[in-house]
């Protein structure tokens, strides 16, 4: 059974004017759809075809030999989980046990809105930055290429793409701008909120 393109969960143009239709034309169509297809090739006809993409992932971490079915496992995993950490009308602060945890975990929401925006704007090259759960304590971190936190032991509950290929067409070489942008309009604090609840 052949891995599938999930479809966005917000029409195309829906983010604008803070991500334009033809970035996420893009970022969804070509990129992440490459790694679709990738994967599809590397498992074809192999015991992991049939596995999970979270099985496989967690199959694979960490071994050499099979580091191109990771980067394209984890990279289709790691597009889906963005797409969902974003919404129109997003952003904002969020309520609930949410906020209450990160009240509690950082020490005020614009102490996690620091530390995100430092972990997103410093990873060098492409990669990701996360708010996680570990061990029942949210942290912010950040991964290089294509590496995702539940390789970690870690539980996802917001991502933002790092890469080159999620902000050029709109922001040029300004990632903080994009980054900032994230932050004010476009989480979806529903979408992170419910994975808490699921941690
Ligand atoms: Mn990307």
């Amino acid at each position: 059974m052949a891995f599938e393109l999930p479809p966005l969960p917000y029409a195309q143009d829906a983010l604008e004017p803070h991500i334009s239709a033809n970035t996420l034309g893009f970022h969804h169509g070509k990129h992440h759809n490459t790694y679709v297809t990738n994967l599809n090739n590397l498992t074809k006809d192999t015991p992991l075809a049939d596995k999970s993409l979270e099985d496989i992932i967690l199959e694979v971490a960490g071994n050499a030999e099979k580091q191109g079915i990771f980067n394209n496992a984890a990279q289709v995993w790691n597009h889906t989980f963005y797409w969902h950490s974003m919404k129109p009308n997003g952003g904002g602060a969020p309520s609930g046990d949410l906020a209450a945890k990160i009240e509690a975990d950082f020490g005020g929401f614009d102490k996690f809105t620091e530390a995100f925006k430092q972990a997103a704007t410093t990873q060098f090259g492409s990669g990701w930055a996360w708010l996680v759960v570990e061990n029942g304590t949210l942290k912010v971190t950040k991964t290089g290429n294509a590496d995702t936190p539940m390789a970690h032991g870690q539980t996802a509950l917001l991502t933002i793409d790092v890469w080159e290929h999620a902000y050029y067409l709109d922001f040029q070489n300004r990632r903080p701008d994009y980054i900032s942008t994230f932050l004010e309009k476009l989480v979806n604090w529903d979408f992170v909120a419910e994975n808490l609840a699921k941690a």
